[in-house]
């Protein structure tokens, strides 16, 4: 996240623009026909590509919610390439071509999430049963970065609210923290100290909460791919990536704020907030401007927009909040 990346620009011979193309186009006929009262089947069954044995039936079966999904994307979908081979899962290294070589190896199956803390009835759940609590939901959705750039990719998950639902948190919950799994022999960069693992994460009750916070299972109508957090993770599309937790094993409920893995290793660049806003730089980079991967390199860069977008749905989140100190 802090280090350069290797390859910062995605040269223009990776980029497929007619799948590109295609794809956006059928996802604007299924939100056409969504609008016009049409229920279409889930990306999975439209977009091309999607091999069936990939395909997590109960996900790919999920509606899209045309409120939540097109009316933000005026950009292109990220080529699904794009979005599987240019990662940071720092549990496989530094490199953003790291995830995709090495993450293969980690195992997702058998898969539980254990959720306790300030909580009525803490639960295991296994990966199927937190399928099953999908309501008829599936959402596209921006992803930012850090660094400064950014991908529009159709995640497939359903509110991490549904799940929080079922576990009842006391009137004591204040914040959630999300843990990721470590598995030392598939991890080579566990071996590195620059994070102190697990990767910790964590929202403020009312984010988490949020229908726009995403428990995600799959990405182009599929599970996603370990390198992009298998078998299951949060997207929080207002956020920086950073905050977006994957490959996730544990989620806590607590009174105080919890410790995030970013926070612990650079408090002066990394808040606990995270949220997208072009008016606070980052210490060494300006955030007023994103870089838009898949793009050519000559392609000029983007205004960054506050909350990614979503100001209209979150802003009322920080209201009276000084996101300057807050960031
Ligand atoms: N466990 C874990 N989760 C993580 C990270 C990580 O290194 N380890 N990186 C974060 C950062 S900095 C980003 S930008 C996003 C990247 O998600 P993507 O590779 O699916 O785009 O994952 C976030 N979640
Ligand atoms: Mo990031």
């Amino acid at each position: 996240m802090s280090s350069r990346p290797r390859y910062p620009y995605i040269s223009s011979s990776q980029i497929t623009p007619e799948p590109v193309w295609r794809a956006r186009r059928q996802w604007m006929q299924q939100m056409a026909g969504l609008a016009a009262g049409t229920g279409l089947g889930g990306l999975g069954a439209i977009l091309p590509g999607s091999a069936a044995a990939d395909t997590l039936p109960a996900i790919a079966g999920m509606q899209a919610n045309p409120e939540y999904a097109a009316a933000k994307i005026d950009r292109k979908l990220t080529t699904e390439k794009d979005v599987t081979s240019y990662n940071n899962f720092y549990e496989f290294g530094t490199g953003k071509g790291d995830p995709l070589d090495y993450a293969g190896k980690m195992s997702t199956s058998p898969w539980q999430v254990q959720v306790s803390g300030e909580v009525e009835k803490p639960r295991t759940f296994d990966l199927d049963e937190l399928v099953k609590l999908a309501p008829q939901e599936e959402r596209v959705y921006r992803l930012r970065c850090v660094e400064a750039w950014s991908m529009v990719i159709p995640w497939v998950g359903y509110p991490l609210s549904a799940l929080l639902k079922q576990v009842q948190p006391t009137s004591k919950a204040k914040f959630v923290q999300f843990i990721t799994d470590m598995q030392p022999e598939a991890m080579p960069g566990l071996r590195d100290r620059i994070i102190p693992w697990p990767y910790r994460e964590g929202l403020r009750m009312d984010e988490a909460m949020h229908p726009l916070t995403l428990l995600t299972f799959g990405l182009y109508g599929k599970r996603l791919p370990n390198q992009n957090g298998a078998p299951l993770r949060i997207i929080v599309p207002w956020k920086y990536g950073f905050k977006s937790g994957k490959s996730i094993v544990k989620i806590v409920l607590s009174e105080t704020m919890p410790q995030t893995s970013w926070v612990a290793i650079a408090p002066s660049e990394y808040g606990f907030y995270g949220n997208v806003n072009p008016d606070v730089p980052h210490p060494r980079w300006s955030q007023s401007h994103e870089r838009v991967i898949g793009g050519g390199f000559f392609d000029p860069k983007v205004p960054t927009l506050k909350f990614n977008g979503y100001g209209e749905q979150v802003a009322s989140l920080y209201s009276g909040m000084d996101l300057r100190a807050n960031y």
